[in-house]
C-alpha cells in the first residue's frame, strides 16, 4: 500500500484526509496486522504534511542525468528527466550546484529563424507527468564550471521547488558528443 496523495505543501484537505484515514485504521481492530496496515500511510502522510517537513517525497524522480561538459571556459548544460508521481502539480523553480558557480534553468528556442537560450524562472510539472531536459530543449545552463567537472566525473545537483521543497542528483560528466 502506498502513501495516498504524498505532498509536502500543507493543505487542509490532505489533513482532514489523515484523520479519516486514522479513523478508518482505529475500525480496523479484528487484525493486529490491518490495523498497522492502514496505519502507517496516515503517519507518512502527517509526516510529509506537517510544517517544516521540506524535503521532497521519493514521488519525485530524477532519471537520465547528464552534464555536456565543453571547455573548462564555457557554460556546461545539464540535462534529465523529472517525473512528478504525486497527486499535484510541482514547480521547478530553481537548481543550485557547488560545482556550478550560478546554475540557471534555461530553455533553447527558436526565433525568426535563429536559435537561443532564454532563462526561465518557473517549470511546472503535471501531476504523474514529467519534463526532459534535454539537447534543444530545457536544459540546465552551469555557467562556471569548477575543477572538478571533468568527463568521467560526478557532480552533485539540487533541484528546488515552488514552496520550499528540493530533490538531491548526482549527475554524470560527458564530453560534447555524450560519451
Ligand atoms: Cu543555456
Amino acid at each position: 500500500m502506498t502513501a495516498p496523495a504524498s505532498c509536502w505543501t500543507v493543505q487542509p484537505g490532505l489533513a482532514a484526509k489523515a484523520t479519516q484515514l486514522a479513523v478508518i485504521a482505529s475500525e480496523a481492530q479484528q487484525s493486529r496486522a490491518s490495523l498497522l496496515h492502514s496505519f502507517r500511510p496516515a503517519l507518512l502522510l502527517l509526516l510529509l504534511t506537517a510544517p517544516g517537513a521540506l524535503a521532497a517525497p521519493a514521488s519525485l524522480t530524477i532519471s537520465h542525468a547528464w552534464i555536456r561538459y565543453i571547455t573548462p571556459t564555457l557554460p556546461a548544460a545539464g540535462y534529465f528527466t523529472l517525473a512528478n508521481n504525486t497527486d499535484h502539480v510541482v514547480t521547478l523553480d530553481g537548481a543550485t550546484s557547488p560545482d556550478c558557480g550560478q546554475l540557471m534553468l534555461h530553455q533553447s528556442i527558436v526565433q525568426n529563424g535563429t536559435a537561443k537560450m532564454q532563462m526561465v524562472s518557473s517549470i511546472p510539472v503535471l501531476s504523474h507527468g514529467s519534463v526532459t531536459f534535454s539537447p534543444g530543449a530545457y536544459h540546465l545552463m552551469c555557467m562556471s564550471p569548477s575543477a572538478v567537472m571533468k568527463p568521467g566525473q560526478t557532480v552533485p545537483i539540487t533541484l528546488h521547488f515552488l514552496g520550499g521543497a528540493s530533490l538531491d542528483a548526482t549527475f554524470p560528466v560527458r564530453t560534447a558528443t555524450g560519451k
